[in-house]
């Protein structure tokens, strides 16, 4: 009976309560994981219950809003001001910042974008969410407009084959809890998540249809990966959440560099690199802007300059992030250490 059944499970509630003092960081933990639930039910129903398609909206960075990108901004939301420990959340569905009401107010500021890659998800492909989480100084949106060194807390859920949580606080260990539909529960199962340390498998990862738009030593580095004696595989599913973990799992690198037609690049700072270069670089990996307005720096210590400011992204190991430095030092870029 004991080997089907788990009579002692490392829930993510023990994880948080064991790995943190202070309560209020374990509410706001169980909130997102109830949203994440309600999140991941509602993906899984999609197809019969009707909710593939759009909304007839377009959010705040200009995308045609689908109906599970709503229900799952509202799903958020609702749990996170009713926890009574947050005060300001910025989602990448509203173009204004939520104040929480000041009786149900507390001490975390979250930014997330509650169904991101959503423009896959009428064909079943992958999405997941993303947060970060800083603390309250003011009580406005400057609490969020820090260096992503202030960030406390990071993490993302996906939503595929399996519903998992992967998520790690400022200067800590990167964990994994993958969602046991049998109880209801997230359970810890992958510890001290590790970047592979050889740079893992040789996968790099973009939109190469940017090819064109993109700087000449990005253009020279994809070309080498293609070209190298043991070349690449290409592997892109254009969900962040799907192709960061699997970068995280298996190696490679990821990009979405700043170029010609977006000199800021795609990805939203706040919700989208902030968080992920925390989870990649305390992996053990590179997080890294590329040449991004002058010179190359960490995404970990970008500052926002606004809540749905953008910022470029190269997410790897020193192996393949190296690559990409070597081309820029070809055409007289500094480049930092790795
Ligand atoms: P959607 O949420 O509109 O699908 O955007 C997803 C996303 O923000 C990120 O998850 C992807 O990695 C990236 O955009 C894909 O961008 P491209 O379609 O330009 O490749």
């Amino acid at each position: 009976m004991s080997e089907k059944f788990d009579v002692d499970a490392p829930t993510l509630s023990r994880y948080v309560m064991q790995n943190t003092k202070d309560h209020e960081l374990t509410i706001l933990l169980n909130t997102l994981a109830t949203s994440f639930k309600l999140i991941a039910s509602a993906v899984g129903r999609a197809g019969v219950a009707q909710l593939y398609g759009l909304a007839g909206e377009v959010n705040s960075t200009g995308d045609d809003q689908k109906k599970l990108d709503v229900m799952s901004n509202d799903m958020m939301i609702n749990a996170l001001v009713h926890s009574g420990v947050c005060c300001v959340l910025v989602s990448e569905e509203n173009e204004e910042p939520i104040f929480v009401p000041p009786e149900k107010q507390g001490k975390f500021c979250v930014a997330f974008d509650p169904l991101d890659g959503s423009s896959n998800i009428d064909c079943n492909v992958s999405v997941g969410t993303i947060f970060s989480v800083f603390e309250k100084k003011e009580g406005t949106v400057n609490d969020l407009l820090r260096s992503g060194a202030d960030c406390i807390c990071a993490g993302y859920c996906t939503y595929s084959s399996a519903t998992e949580l992967v998520f790690t606080f400022k200067g800590g260990t990167v964990e994994g809890f993958c969602l046991d539909p049998t109880i209801g529960e997230f359970v810890h199962t992958r510890v001290d998540m590790k970047f592979p340390s050889d740079g893992g498998k040789r996968i790099y990862s973009c939109n190469e249809g940017n090819f064109v738009h993109w700087d000449q030593p990005i253009k020279d580095a994809v070309e080498e990966f293609k070209n190298s004696a043991k070349p690449y595989s290409a592997r892109y599913v254009g969900s962040m959440v799907a192709d960061i973990h699997r970068t995280l799992l298996y190696g490679g690198i990821y990009i979405y560099p700043a170029d010609k037609k977006s000199p800021k690049g795609k990805l939203r700072c706040l919700y989208e690199g902030i968080p992920m270069a925390l989870i990649i670089e305390q992996a053990g990996g590179i997080a890294s802007t590329g040449l991004f307005e002058g010179k190359i720096g960490r995404v970990a210590e970008l500052t926002p300059d606004s809540i749905h400011c953008k910022c470029p992204i190269i997410m790897g190991g020193p192996r393949d992030v190296g690559i990409i430095y070597n081309c820029y030092k070809k055409h007289g870029v500094e480049t930092p250490e790795l």
